[in-house]
């Protein structure tokens, strides 16, 4: 997912450009905006943790780019590609080293394992909308 913050600040190209290079195929992608109800949907797992609330109205305060990508070992690599949550400590040349501007709003999300991606993306997408 391309976060508001990164969707407002026009870096979906920039973003996508290195998603590409990376060696990633988007199967799925669509600009669209969370209700406050689904990023609280999307973000549950976090429910317990402090930032829970201030996550939800962020992630629901404009729009965000929704993808499902593919490449060998995509959830690493991808994971190595966008770097740390927190962009203060993600590596030069990572997505939020480049466009993240805080903890979060830190520009992009990434799934955490093949199950995680796979709700994900369900959540995201209907079978018909992948290709
Ligand atoms: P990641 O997105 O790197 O997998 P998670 O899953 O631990 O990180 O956190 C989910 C999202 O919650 C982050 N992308 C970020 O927007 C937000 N977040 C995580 N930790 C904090 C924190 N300490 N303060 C504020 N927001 C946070």
């Amino acid at each position: 997912m391309i976060k508001p913050d990164a969707v407002g600040n026009n870096h979906i190209g920039p973003i996508l450009a290195k998603i590409n290079e990376a060696g990633f195929r988007i199967v799925a992608m669509k600009y669209t905006r969370l209700t406050p109800e689904l990023a609280g949907k999307f973000y549950e797992v976090h429910k317990e943790r402090g930032f829970y609330n201030d996550l939800v109205s962020y992630m629901s305060s404009g729009p965000i780019v929704a993808a499902v990508l593919e490449r060998e070992n995509a959830v690493e690599s991808f994971r190595k590609l966008i770097g740390a949550t927190d962009p203060a400590k993600a590596e030069p040349g990572t997505i939020r080293n480049l466009f993240a501007k805080s903890i979060e709003a830190n520009a992009v999300h990434g799934s955490d394992s093949d199950d995680n991606a796979a709700i994900e993306g369900n959540f995201f997408f209907s079978q018909m909308e992948r290709f």
